[in-house]
């Protein structure tokens, strides 16, 4: 895709690991999906495929892309890779891992030395939604109708907090 048209239709890419970690960052694209916002998702494994990765960070930017959501798990290095190689606001969700219920992946990427930032969010499907929310905030900047859409997203939650507790069940 040309680099114009991606800025307008899919402005934001979702990169995450491991097909593993799709079941987590589908939220992210699921939320930008219902405020409008176009993305595109892609693997690329800071571990696995870092020649893909390095390609991706690098001409993330020049591809028209403004806005970068990484997801990992573990040793997830790859939001903080990406932010080493691209200008880009990148926002990291770390991705619930068996073994350490995914403080190893929010430790992983919320750690980054100063210099290199990864905006990181909760760990897991909050941190997916939210990072949707974030980077729908950030192209909202810019971007009347969206900031509209986010709005009215926003009273619909609001709309839908019941004010006293029923039993369930
Ligand atoms: C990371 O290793 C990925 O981000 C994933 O969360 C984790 C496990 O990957 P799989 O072994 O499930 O492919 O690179």
């Amino acid at each position: 895709m040309a680099a114009e048209a991606r800025a307008e239709q899919t402005p934001v890419a979702i990169v995450m690991g491991s097909q593993s970690d799709w079941a987590t960052m589908r939220h992210a694209a699921e939320t930008l999906a219902a405020l409008g916002v176009g993305h595109e998702a892609r693997i690329v494994s800071a571990h696995r495929t870092p020649d893909r990765l390095v390609a991706f960070a690098k001409s993330a930017k020049a591809d028209g892309f403004k806005v970068v959501i990484a997801g990992a798990g573990g040793a997830a290095h790859l939001p903080g890779m990406v932010a080493a190689m691209t200008p880009l606001p990148v926002f990291g969700v770390p991705v619930q891992s068996h073994t350490l219920s995914g403080l190893d992946s929010l430790l992983s990427i919320v750690q980054m030395p100063g210099g290199v930032p990864v905006g990181t969010l909760a760990i897991g499907k909050a941190g997916a939604i939210n990072a949707a929310l974030i980077a729908a905030s950030v192209l909202a900047l810019s971007d009347e109708p969206l900031a509209e859409r986010l709005d009215a997203w926003r009273a619909t939650q609001t709309g839908g907090v019941a004010e006293t507790p029923v039993s369930e069940g």
